[in-house]
């Protein structure tokens, strides 16, 4: 049987972005989706963000979530070198609670589409689940955990408040 590689790229642009793209990396382990998880600064490490998403694609992944913040062009470019569906999470920043991320990441020039999520870990959590409904397009069972994750959730909401 040939070893199944990982289907979501989970990639940050600094080490400090981990506490909310874990976010992320939970949701996919909750639906038992297969991930694997770099850094990769657009600027720090330009060539590294080259290579991984020229060959991403090659290596079977079917959809990145990319967070970033300040001036967050690692979604972007991952975007422009690869045809895969990038789901951009900004992180919060110093500057107005992570505008700059948002901005930066939501602002892509007409040609090159992103999907942007909201600020911070609910962006995280929600890009997980894009990823997620993405893959399940093609993948009864995991479309059917996902409802089951739904459900839960749905469950977990109480009618009223505590007293
Ligand atoms: C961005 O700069 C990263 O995505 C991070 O959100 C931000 C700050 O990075 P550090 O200075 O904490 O490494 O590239």
């Amino acid at each position: 049987m040939v070893a199944k590689g990982p289907l979501v790229g989970v990639v940050m642009g600094s080490v400090s972005d981990w506490d909310c793209l874990r976010k992320a990396s939970r949701l996919l382990d909750d639906v038992s989706v297969s991930h694997e998880v770099r850094i990769i600064s657009a600027h720090r490490t330009p060539e590294r963000l080259r290579d991984y998403g020229l060959g991403v694609e090659a290596r079977g992944i079917k959809v990145v979530i990319a967070g970033a913040g300040g001036s967050a062009h690692l979604p972007g470019m991952l975007a422009s070198y690869s045809l895969l569906p990038i789901i951009g999470v900004p992180m919060v920043s110093s500057f107005q609670d992570g505008v700059d991320s948002l901005l930066s990441i939501v602002n892509m020039p007409a040609g090159v589409g992103v999907a942007t999520m909201a600020v911070g870990d609910k962006g995280a959590v929600n890009g997980a689940l894009l990823a997620v409904s993405i893959l399940s397009l093609e993948d009864r069972a995991l479309r059917e955990r996902l409802r089951a994750w739904r459900h839960h959730q749905t469950e977990s909401v109480p009618e009223c408040p505590p007293s």
